[in-house]
């Protein structure tokens, strides 16, 4: 017998990437794990028949000639199935698209791609075949990609992945049940919770990151409660996010971790609190202590552990050019066109910021043919200003929000520096080829 089998806790791609395989394979019989992730179930309980799984115990019965195993090179994320497997002596292929964690299959043939599923590296493989495939099929694939992408909208987005997605369109796949597929809190419990967390989260400023943490206590662990992290991940656009959940009939708290940035590793974070995971995916379940305990103890070791990020006094402009409070409309008008800025902070005699003088300004003035009075008279008066720790994240916010061009930098009423949107968005432009290439 040959078999094929996913991860344990198989998720969409795992499914995505089986259903395609016996278009490559046929000969090969699925395995299913013993455990679902809550976001295939919907997937599962539909179309379980259709791929006629065995169980991994009744492996056991039968003399294995070769594995394919897909959407993981792990060994220890197999071992459900190698288990029940005697005497084992035969090939094993791998299609997977994760980079090596040191615990790869061995002696296996692998088929590493770098796309955003493993579904896509399979049909890829169809696709240069030419070979047509069921509309069901189609539906279930073009689920573990959209899954595995995060709607085509993760990093690990590949054309690929594309091509692989409209090649499943073009059998049929239906858009509209991939998506009834993709809605992952689908219980009450994670509904109601997932409100409650949103009303209580905290925000904050980690050493330059943009941190969201939560707190809540619960009776019991009921399950699905990741995905509820996930999905408030989501929304809220942070660099990371520490859900901590406190059982009260336990006296036990788990932490859920995921991150976006390569420099917040959480394997390595939560490592501390006994933990396991992903760089970006981990959660650590501690026992006997109380859950504003762990909480405390998390944001202290975050604190610790962190490194530091870069803020607004790392990319702000420190020689600023400005207006004297003295200045008339006429003089503020030839410095700008001098210094060739569209706008610039007003000083006080102390040095001190008293508004902000843009063009527009000078324009309205001219109109009003006031251009020899004193820029007091014009300037705006309520100056949005921050402080040098501000994350990347709150720079943004406050010039996107405020729907302003400069953000003076100030220290107290004192000036010590300024970031324009065009610096803000050259730092975005460097930082995001920093990470892909
Ligand atoms: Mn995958």
């Amino acid at each position: 017998m040959k078999v094929v089998f996913g991860h344990s806790n198989m998720d969409l791609d795992c499914f995505g990437a089986i259903a395609l395989m016996k278009y490559l394979h046929p000969d090969y019989q699925p395995v299913q794990s013993q455990l679902i992730h809550p976001i295939a179930r919907n997937l599962y309980n539909l179309y379980q028949n259709r791929f006629g799984f065995i169980a991994p115990k009744d492996l056991k019965d039968h003399k294995i000639e070769s594995v394919i195993v897909v959407d993981t090179r792990s060994k220890s994320r197999v071992k459900e199935y190698f288990k029940w497997i005697k005497d084992f002596d035969g090939e094993v292929e791998v299609y997977d698209h994760h980079p090596s964690d040191h615990d790869d299959i061995e002696g296996a043939c692998f088929h590493i791609e770098d796309f955003g599923a493993t579904t896509t590296i399979i049909g890829r493989e169809l696709m240069k075949l030419d070979i047509k495939i069921e509309p069901e099929d189609a539906t279930i694939a073009l689920a573990g990609i959209y899954s595995d992408t995060g709607n085509f909208q993760h990093e690990n987005v590949k054309e690929a992945d594309f091509e692989v997605a409209s090649y499943l369109m073009r059998n049929g796949a239906s858009l509209k049940l991939v998506g009834t597929f993709l809605r992952s809190l689908k219980e009450k419990h994670q509904i109601s919770l997932f409100h409650d967390m949103l009303n209580r989260l905290t925000h904050k400023n980690i050493n330059g990151h943009y941190i969201v943490l939560s707190y809540i206590e619960i009776e019991d662990n009921v399950g699905g409660l990741a995905a509820v992290t996930e999905k408030i991940f989501e929304i809220e656009y942070s660099e990371a996010i520490f859900s901590v959940f406190y059982f009260k009939k336990k006296n036990n708290a788990l932490i859920v971790a995921r991150s976006n940035k390569d420099n917040i590793r959480l394997d390595e974070i939560m490592a501390e609190f006994g933990g396991g995971g992903h760089e970006r995916a981990s959660s650590a379940l501690v026992k006997d202590q109380s859950g504003m305990m762990v909480y405390a103890m998390l944001e202290d070791h975050l604190q610790k552990s962190l490194v530091h990020a870069v803020v607004a006094g790392d990319i702000m402009v420190k020689e600023v050019d400005t207006i004297k409070e003295s200045m008339t409309l006429m003089e503020a008008s030839i410095f700008l066109e001098e210094v060739n800025h569209t706008g610039a902070p007003v000083l006080s005699e102390r040095g001190e910021i008293v508004g902000f003088m843009t063009l527009r300004d000078i324009m309205k003035a001219r109109k009003a043919n006031q251009m020899h009075v004193s820029v007091r008279g014009f300037m705006t008066t309520n100056v949005i200003t921050a402080s040098k720790d501000l994350t990347i994240r709150e720079i943004e916010d406050s010039l996107f929000q405020n729907n302003i061009g400069h953000l003076p930098i100030a220290q107290g009423k004192s000036l010590i520096g300024m970031i324009t949107r065009s610096d803000y968005l050259g730092f975005m432009e460097r930082d995001s080829k920093k990470t892909t290439t």
